[in-house]
């Protein structure tokens, strides 16, 4: 059996949602007369959907009930399948496919690590799910990232020592929570930003299967 095992973040790393994420977050921002923009949006990458909308009102100084707040949650979950509704194949980013492919033909287990709630369903839909052996989402972790709750079931869903384990994040809590967890980081996007990540890549196109086999060499022979 495999002693390593790839953890992938869903947003940001499989697939760009964060598009979907924003224009959602956007209508209901319009609705709420908050000043929302692209900008504001990089805080809500890699955070629960509870926490943006805290993040939300608290830049419209709004305060609100409990059930209001639940309603507000739910109306922006509507909007954001409406757009992922669509979603297919052509969506996922470059050269994921091609690594995920290559990971499998050798056998390395492979898990989801998400904050999102709807990850499977986003998974289904540019049919990815059969490549992962284990998913852990927003709907199985109580402590958002950079907690490495996350990643750490992910490891064991795997039955993997953290050690043993690599992380593909795009969001700077994503990356302390795999340092955390102990396991190696790897940022994809703006590497500047990214820059406590063991290893940085502006996409998949810079990443190529001999990087891949050092990194499996290299989290084999961890003790
Ligand atoms: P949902 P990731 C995260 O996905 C997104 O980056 C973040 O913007 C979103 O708020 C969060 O999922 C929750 O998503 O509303 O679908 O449950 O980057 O952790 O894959
Ligand atoms: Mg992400």
């Amino acid at each position: 059996m495999s002693r390593t095992g790839f953890i992938f973040d869903l947003d940001g790393v499989i697939v760009d949602t964060a598009k979907y994420h924003y224009l959602a977050w956007k209508n209901l921002a319009d609705e709420l007369g908050i000043d929302f923009t692209q900008e504001d949006n990089e805080q809500f990458k890699g955070v629960s959907r509870r926490r943006c909308l805290e993040l939300l009102l608290e830049m419209g100084n709004i305060s609100v009930s409990k059930e209001q707040f639940d309603n507000w949650l739910e109306e922006k979950n509507e909007d954001y399948l409406k757009y992922i509704s669509g979603m297919d194949e052509s969506e996922i980013l470059p050269d994921v496919t091609k690594i995920l492919g290559y990971l499998k033909e050798k056998g390395i287990p492979m898990a989801l690590g998400s904050a999102s709630k709807n990850a499977i369903p986003i998974l289904e839909k540019v049919s990815l799910l059969p490549y992962f052996d284990a998913i852990v989402d927003g709907n199985q972790v109580t402590k958002a990232k950079p907690d490495p709750e996350v990643f750490l079931i992910a490891a064991e869903k795997l039955g993997l020592e953290p050690l043993h384990c690599v992380v593909f994040e795009d969001a700077l809590a994503g990356i302390e929570a795999a340092n955390i967890a102990g396991m190696v980081s790897i940022g994809i996007g703006d590497v500047n930003i990214l820059s406590n990540a063991d290893h940085g890549f502006k996409d998949f196109t810079e990443i190529d299967f001999n990087f891949i086999n050092d990194l499996i060499i290299l989290l084999k022979n961890k003790n």
